[in-house]
Parts: structure tokens; sequence; C-alpha cells
């Protein structure tokens, strides 16, 4: 649950602790994610180690993922967010593919993330515990040598004590610390959900929370793992069930790591986002059906484009629709509205799948002494006839 938070070798050793780890051996492959073993070189290419970009692997891994589509990674949300919840730049991390020893990128596939898409419904709560702890990467370039792993649709794999494995560059002792160089791999049980959300103090929700470990506390995954794969391995290809997202501890008897379920948004959230195409979109922005021509400047209330009167200190909300009528996928960079009195509430999704349409919402909270307020909207996606829209909106204000 430690968001991008350790950095391998950035510990400022003291005389006395090097003296002390110098006769510790390296996490070996005893004492793995914790009680795994080292991985078999090349049984998991579509395993994702998350890096710092411009940091090597072996200094910079701060999370694992899973490729799950030529250009689409599944991580958790909290590697990709920010402690107030914001989505982190897509520059911040690079993925590499196909890595086993982090310290060897002969093998390695590095891809820069080109769109982050955190599941909208993402959030923590006071004790720490994370609901729809996922998000998808977008890489830049597409990787064509390493087939995806599957993704869960339904719980076939993920009955009482079926059987599943957890890999991953995490912490191998329970105190989070001893990141290892290589791969490790850890087999322990779904758990049953009554069992582990009494451990949680009932804080677990069964769509989004999928737990699973060793009843007796000897495996689990830990700090560094989170965002990688848990999967079962039964029969033939291995099939993506859960997303490490956090625990109390690590390998705590009677308490099992918690994973993000992967077959809750299996159908509804990944697949719409593997079956994108790409190609020109061809955007139109609407208030109330009725078609917003860029850089309008005559604010009307037919099309929303002008806000009732509203007193300081209240707001209002309008809605507008994108709609993407041909071609390829939408993908809107930014949606953002100037000036103080006007904010974006509610942000459109970055994807709208060509001949889909999708929705945001621009809110008036006038802050100005003055009886109107104008402020332009500015609406910048992959549109290639017009990459930047712009509109105006007007609000009136009743001064108390
Ligand atoms: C973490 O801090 C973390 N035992 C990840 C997984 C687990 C615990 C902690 C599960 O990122």
């Amino acid at each position: 649950m430690n968001p991008p938070s350790h950095y391998r070798g950035a510990i400022v050793l003291t005389i006395v602790s090097l003296f002390i780890t110098s006769f510790l051996p390296k996490a070996s492959a005893q004492e793995s994610i914790i009680g795994g073993n080292d991985a078999t070189p090349g049984d998991y290419p579509w395993m994702v180690a998350l890096v710092d970009k411009g940091r090597s692997p072996a200094s910079g891994q701060i999370c694992g993922g899973s490729l799950i589509g030529e250009r689409w990674v599944l991580t958790a949300a909290h590697c990709v967010t920010n402690g107030q919840g914001q989505t982190v730049g897509p520059g911040k991390y690079d993925c590499w593919i196909n890595l086993h020893d982090l310290t060897d990128t002969t093998n390695g596939i590095q891809r820069s993330i080109s769109k982050i898409v955190v599941h909208p419904n993402f959030r923590e709560d006071q004790f720490g515990t994370l609901y729809n702890d996922v998000a998808l990467l977008f890489l830049d370039t597409p990787v064509n040598t390493i087939t995806p792993i599957d993704i869960a649709v339904d719980g076939t794999h993920t009955a009482d004590d079926a059987l599943v494995r957890v890999i991953g560059w995490g912490a191998t002792r329970r105190n989070g610390s001893g990141f290892p160089d290589i791969l490790k791999e850890a087999d322990v049980n779904i758990f049953n959900f009554g069992r582990a959300n009494r451990a949680y103090f009932g804080d677990l929700v069964r769509g989004p929370h999928l737990p699973a470990g060793k009843g007796d506390g000897s495996k689990d995954s830990c700090q560094g793992d989170s965002g990688g794969p848990l999967f079962a391995t039964n029969g033939g290809n291995p099939v993506l069930v859960g997303v490490v997202s956090f625990g109390n501890g690590c390998a705590q008897r009677g308490e099992p790591g918690i994973y993000a379920r992967v077959s809750t948004y299996g159908t509804s959230w990944i697949q719409p986002h593997l079956d994108l195409t790409f190609g020109d979109p061809e955007l139109n922005v609407l208030g109330r059906g009725i078609e917003i021509p860029n850089a309008d400047s005559s604010p009307s209330r037919a099309d929303n484009t002008l806000f009732g009167v509203t007193r300081q200190g209240r707001s209002s909300n309008k809605s507008y629709h994108l709609a993407n009528l041909s071609g390829g996928a939408l993908i809107v960079n930014a949606v953002a509205a100037r000036g103080r009195s006007f904010s974006v509430k509610r942000k459109p999704p970055v994807f709208t799948a060509a001949g889909g349409s999708s929705a945001f919402t621009i809110q008036f909270n006038p802050r100005s002494r003055r009886k109107s307020v104008r402020t332009r909207i500015i609406v910048a996606t992959n549109d290639p006839t017009t990459p930047v829209r712009t509109f105006i909106v007007r609000g009136r204000v009743r001064r108390r």
C-alpha cells in the first residue's frame, strides 16, 4: 500500500549498518516475495516492472504490472496516483516488459507510457483500505513480440482455496525490506471472503477485493509487489485474477494479502479499452444535444453555454457531450476552464470509442463581484482537424 516511495539504493547507509548488512546475504531463493522462490527465466514474459523514468530497473522499480494487450498494461491505481489521489503524469514512469533480473536489461522491452487511465471509482478510505485499485497504462508503441496474459472475466479461477501465484520484485522481509533483483514467485490460496473480511474488520467489499495468501502467514506479496499479477496457472495459459493492492502488513498469520479482483473489471472496464481501435477520430462538442461550434463566443441557453443566475456562494453545473463520429478512438488530453469562477467538475474519460460519446461537467461558482462572468472552455484531443477546441461560457451573478 506504500505508493511509489521506496528507492533501491537511495538509503543512506551508516558505517554501522554497512558493517551489519555485510554479513547478511542479499535476498536469496529461500526468502522471496515473502516465502517464495526465484522465478524461472522466461516463464512470465508479460510481467512488467514500473520504473522511474531516467533510472535503471534495478534502482528505480516501484511497482509491478501485467501486459494484457499489445499496448496495455494493467497495474494498481495507487502506483500511479499521488497522496491526494491525483494521477501522475505519464512521463513519470517507464514500463519494462520481459525482465527477470533487474540488473540485466538485455531482453527487456522498454516503453514510455502515453496515457494513464485510473479506474473512475478508485478511492482510499480513512483506514487505508483501497477500493477499485486498478489503472490501465497505454503504451506509446505496441509490444508485438510478447503474448499478453489473459484477464479473468468470471469467478472460474477464484473459488475458495484455489491455488494461484503471485510474482514480483517486492520486499522479501515482513518489515518491508530486502528488495531482490531476481523476480520471485509464491503460490498462495484464494481466501474465503468472510474469513478475510473478519481479519480486516469488515472493511472489505466482495466486488473490488480478492483476498489470497497462506493462513499460516508463510507466503505473501509485500511492498514493491503492488500492481503486479496474481494469476491462475492450472492447465495451460495463465489467467490474471488479481492485482497486488494492499495488506495488513505482509505475511501475517490469518491475514491474507488483498488484491483488486480482475473479474469485476474484466468485461465492463478493461475489455472495452483493449477493444479500442486507433485512427483519426472526428469530434463534435454538444450542449443539450446541440453542436457547439469551435471558437463559439455567443453563450446561449439553447446549447448550455449560458448559465442561469447564480448567487455568490452557490454553484451551478452544466454538462456537455463529446461525440466521436467516426474513425478511431477519441483521446482527451485536457479539458480546462480559464478564470476562477468556472471549473471542470467532472472530467470526461481519457478514451471514447469510435461511434461513442462521453460527457463532462463544468461548474459555475461565482468568485467575481461583476454581474456577469465569461470564460473560455478548452477541449484538447487527438482530433486531427481541430486538436484544440474552445467555446465561451457566461454566468450571471446575483450579489448578496
Ligand atoms: C504494499 O505496501 C503492500 N501483503 C502490497 C501488498 C501487500 C502488503 C503491502 C500484501 O505495497
